[in-house]
């Protein structure tokens, strides 16, 4: 059966999504475009940048945390599937039930108890349970997310977890009855010194994976940050083209996720970085969209065998683009999401589409009714386009945002 983008699944009707079967209900809003990019699995695809990247920082890993015997500590987890529970992305990571980052406008939902992964964090605490102490996920994830150069609804995340016990944070040769992971009194809260060496140790690691991977003089800079997950929390900037990008998020993992987890007398760490981000710097990438290219002007660029290979990317084409704006006014009952506006943007335009955004809003003074006027960039990365292809794509646009979202086009 076709379906569009919004109020198109009926109570009942069965999704299809990465060749498994759910059912829908009202809380349904996966979009063909999304389902389009499952199973691709760039990640895993050989010679894709993404692949070699994610070689690197496997191997990076490898070689910074061995066992007694000598070999890798971390294992590694790049294919479980992209469908998780509600329970997996949120409730098991401390996000409270009504934190903004469970809203149907910002995640892919299968249904109301599962949905496409909107972080590798999702699956931390099935894996610790599993009794992992150190690890690596690898794998596509799915937001709803704004649309610019640097965010694509699909990307890719590498989650590392690493917990220790009371002698790996010590060493064996201190006198371990003066030192205790948690503090004696109260609910149990990490040691200060344990926040301390935790946190030595995973800022030298990441700062270590920057460095190996874009030399000594790269460019970079901690800030704090906010995670229900984990306490304290950092993210890591790196300078690209003038400008700070975000290029993870990590933390001291809250002990109350380890007890969700039936871990015990364990601390640790966990950090979660965006492959793309990780992948425009190393080869000066300028848009986000070209990982999902099939052109081979682009994929022959990556064609070799040792991942650390430098490659200096071209650009295959940059056209002029055609920028068409659309305006109208929102519907007077106050269910009109702009994140529905760019899926249909994403659904309809496809990789013509560059870039959306808000250019302007009134409220009308004596209606009271509101309107929104967005500006389209079309281009595409490959070929020029004719504004009468433009248009075509435009009005389709028009008309599925009048029907779907019941707006008025001025
Ligand atoms: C998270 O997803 C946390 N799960 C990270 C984490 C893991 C924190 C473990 C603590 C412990 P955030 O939403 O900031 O955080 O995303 C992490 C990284 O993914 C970002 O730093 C960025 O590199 C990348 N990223 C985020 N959104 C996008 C997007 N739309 N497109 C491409 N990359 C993105
Ligand atoms: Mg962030």
């Amino acid at each position: 059966r076709h379906f569009s983008v919004k109020s198109t699944y009926h109570p009942g009707d069965q999704v299809t999504v990465g060749g498994r079967q759910y059912p829908s209900d009202h809380m349904t809003n996966i979009t063909p475009h999304i389902l389009s990019h499952m199973g691709r699995n760039l990640h895993l695809q050989q010679y894709h940048p993404l692949c070699h990247i994610s070689d690197r920082i496997v191997k990076y890993m490898y070689g910074r945390y061995l066992t007694p015997r000598g070999s890798p500590l971390f294992s590694v987890h790049s294919q479980l599937h992209p469908v998780v529970t509600t329970q997996q992305n949120f409730d098991s990571l401390l996000i409270p039930k009504d934190h903004v980052s469970r809203k149907k406008s910002d995640n892919f939902y299968v249904n109301k108890e599962q949905l496409l992964r909107a972080h590798t964090s999702a699956h931390q605490c099935e894996l610790m349970r599993m009794g992992l102490d150190n690890f690596l996920v690898i794998g596509d994830v799915y937001r709803r997310d704004e649309i610019d150069s640097s965010h694509y609804p699909v990307f890719h995340q590498v989650e590392g977890v690493r917990l220790l016990t009371k002698s790996d944070v010590y060493g064996k040769q201190q006198d371990m009855k003066e030192y205790e992971l948690f503090t004696p009194e109260g609910p149990p809260t990490h040691h200060p010194h344990v926040i301390n060496i935790l946190k030595a140790d995973l800022k030298d690691c990441l700062q270590g994976l920057a460095t190996t991977l874009f030399g000594r003089d790269v460019e970079m800079r901690w800030v704090d940050a906010y995670f229900p997950f984990t306490h304290p929390s950092w993210e890591l900037e790196v300078k690209l083209n003038d400008q700070w990008i975000e290029m993870l998020g990590c933390g001291i993992i809250q002990h109350q996720v380890l007890l969700n987890a039936d871990v015990e007398e364990r601390v640790g760490w966990a950090f979660g970085l965006g492959l793309e981000r990780w992948a425009m710097k190393l080869y000066q990438i300028p848009d986000i969209r070209v990982f999902w290219s099939t052109d081979p002007g682009f994929l022959s660029q990556f064609v070799f065998d040792d991942p650390a290979t430098n490659v200096n990317f071209k650009v295959v084409s940059k056209h002029t683009p055609c920028i068409n704006d659309i305006s109208f006014w929102l519907p007077s009952d106050s269910s009109y999401e702009a994140a529905d506006f760019y899926d249909i943007v994403r659904s309809i335009g496809g990789n013509l589409v560059e870039q959306v955004y808000l250019v302007d809003q009134f409220t009308h003074p004596h209606t009271g009714r509101t309107s929104h006027c967005y500006r389209i960039v079309y281009r595409h990365m490959d070929r020029i386009l004719t504004q009468e292809e433009v248009n075509r794509v435009h009005s389709r646009i028009e008309q599925e945002t009048t029907t779907a979202l019941g707006v008025t086009v001025r």
